[in-house]
């Protein structure tokens, strides 16, 4: 057998995309639940958040999205049925601390998770939790402007520490920040960034990011003193960046921007700022303010890597190529003729996972787990069920390439697929993009029965998960 028999198979899941219930028990607003839908533009409220903090949208698709709050035990129990080894969620940061900045938790909404776990438990299914997954309360937005503020700091370890005593025993494996290098992309999303006029956006999300970087290594010590059981990951968008063509110019321009990407498990892994990266800035013409004790700080790595995959990209270093690339996504790429996309223009390249993996793996020699990876697609509910084939075969192939990682000798921990049972899209906010196992019958509207139905894909990956991927 390829994978170990602790392999951890599973799906994932965040609380602003599945939860609902977006002011239950004293929730508190998150940056999230003021986005609009993709029918209101949500793409460009994610780009344009000043605007989005401006207007009164007729539907935000976070808050009810598909009632996780109160359907989870009926989930749950689903989950189980597949064979789930492992669930990855997210917290709600704003059901534990509302606005963010206050000193003491909302009960209410810790419990809400003792009961999760406890259902969990139940069924031997090991949570893998993200403690902020693109949901920062809006009050540590509007107050402080987000992670700009070194404040943020501060809150976010109190935050964790809250986690991280309430749940010891419960919880042992750990992910600080949900895709860290997305603060790139889509600022506003990561790091609750609004930009001023005239200012530097790139030395802003930079800094925000250190603040980030610091605030992941306090909660990895953290982690470790509270319970040396605890397993503590960083977690990156990843996929890797191929070269246009053979011209040196290009092969430079996707080193770095592989670089890009890396430079945040290089800091959360190996534990101080690379060589690459200082050089960037100082030649960008700014400085990363560091305090004194920062780099010690830094020095608590990561115990594993994980990561999402789901593409991989095309960049070229002539400035007249890259102006044909199309945006809308948060990785924009040049079009790869080798590739079929998914409906969402996504491209498909299961051998780019084996390619990543390895890459990963020789780069940081520590274990991996591949925290995201699936198919959004258009599903059409028929007789109660979906034939979604097109999601088996995205699946199987990503699994095979997967295999053939570890055959290389990549250590890998587990796989646990996206959106396992449909929740509403983080980049889109359709529902009409799903990626799970289970139907949920609710709409872009919020209309539907909100019932449960479960897909083709639900027996295969059971069958997958029993033979511990060797029936796929
Ligand atoms: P959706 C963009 C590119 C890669 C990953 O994305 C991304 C995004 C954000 O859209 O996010 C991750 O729902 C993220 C999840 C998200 C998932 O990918 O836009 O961690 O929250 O749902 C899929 O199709």
């Amino acid at each position: 057998m390829v994978l170990s028999k602790d392999f951890l198979w599973g799906g994932a899941v965040a609380a602003n995309q599945c939860e609902g219930a977006y002011l239950e028990d004293g929730k508190g607003l998150a940056l999230v639940d003021i986005l609009p839908s993709a029918q209101e533009d949500r793409w460009g409220a994610l780009l344009d958040p000043k605007k989005a903090m401006e207007t009164t949208y007729n539907f935000y698709p976070s808050h009810e999205s598909i009632d996780f709050y109160h359907t989870y035990k009926e989930d749950i129990a689903l989950l189980a049925e597949m064979g789930f080894k492992t669930f990855r969620m997210s917290f709600a940061w704003t059901r534990i601390f509302p606005e963010g900045d206050e000193l003491e938790p909302n009960e209410a909404g810790l419990a809400f998770y003792d009961k999760v776990f406890d259902e969990l438990a139940k069924y031997n299914i090991e949570p893998l939790v993200t403690i902020n997954h693109f949901d920062t309360p809006l009050g540590l937005v509007t107050k402080y402007g987000g992670w700009r503020n070194r404040k943020l700091i501060d809150f976010y370890v109190r935050y964790a520490e809250t986690l991280l005593t309430r749940y010891k025993g419960k919880v042992k494996y750990w992910l600080t920040f949900n895709e860290i290098n997305m603060i790139l992309h889509i600022p506003f999303f990561g790091g609750g960034l609004i930009f001023e006029e005239g200012e530097n956006t790139e030395q802003v999300k930079y800094q925000a990011a250190h603040h980030q970087l610091v605030a992941s290594a306090l909660v990895t010590k953290l982690a470790h003193e509270i319970d040396p059981e605890n397993k503590v990951g960083c977690m990156l968008a990843a996929g890797i960046v191929y070269y246009n063509t053979p011209n040196p110019i290009d092969v430079r321009a996707a080193q770095e921007s592989n670089q890009e990407q890396y430079f945040f498990v290089d800091v959360q892994s190996r534990g101080y700022y690379p060589s690459y990266a200082k050089r960037k800035f100082e030649e960008a013409g700014f400085e990363i303010e560091f305090e004194d004790g920062d780099e010690e700080i830094l020095k608590n790595t990561v115990d594993f890597i994980s990561f999402s995959y789901y593409s991989s990209r095309i960049i070229s270093g002539d400035p007249e190529v890259m102006k044909q690339v199309k945006g809308g996504n948060a990785f924009a790429s040049i079009a790869n003729p080798y590739l079929e996309v998914s409906e969402w223009g996504w491209a498909i390249d299961p051998i780019g996972l084996r390619v990543t993996m390895n890459e990963m793996y020789d780069r940081y020699q520590k274990p991996l787990f591949i925290v995201e990876n699936g198919l959004g697609a258009v599903d059409e509910l028929v007789d109660g069920t979906v034939q979604d084939d097109y999601r088996i075969d995205y699946m199987r192939k990503h699994l095979e390439q997967m295999i053939e990682a570890v055959k290389d000798g990549v250590e890998l921990w587990g796989y646990t697929s996206w959106g396992c049972i449909d929740l509403v899209s983080a980049g889109s906010g359709e529902m009409k993009k799903r990626y799970g196992f289970i139907y949920v019958d609710r709409d872009n509207f919020g209309n539907g029965s909100n019932k449960r139905y479960k897909k083709a894909s639900f027996d295969w990956y059971k069958k997958v998960i029993a033979s511990n991927g060797q029936e796929l």
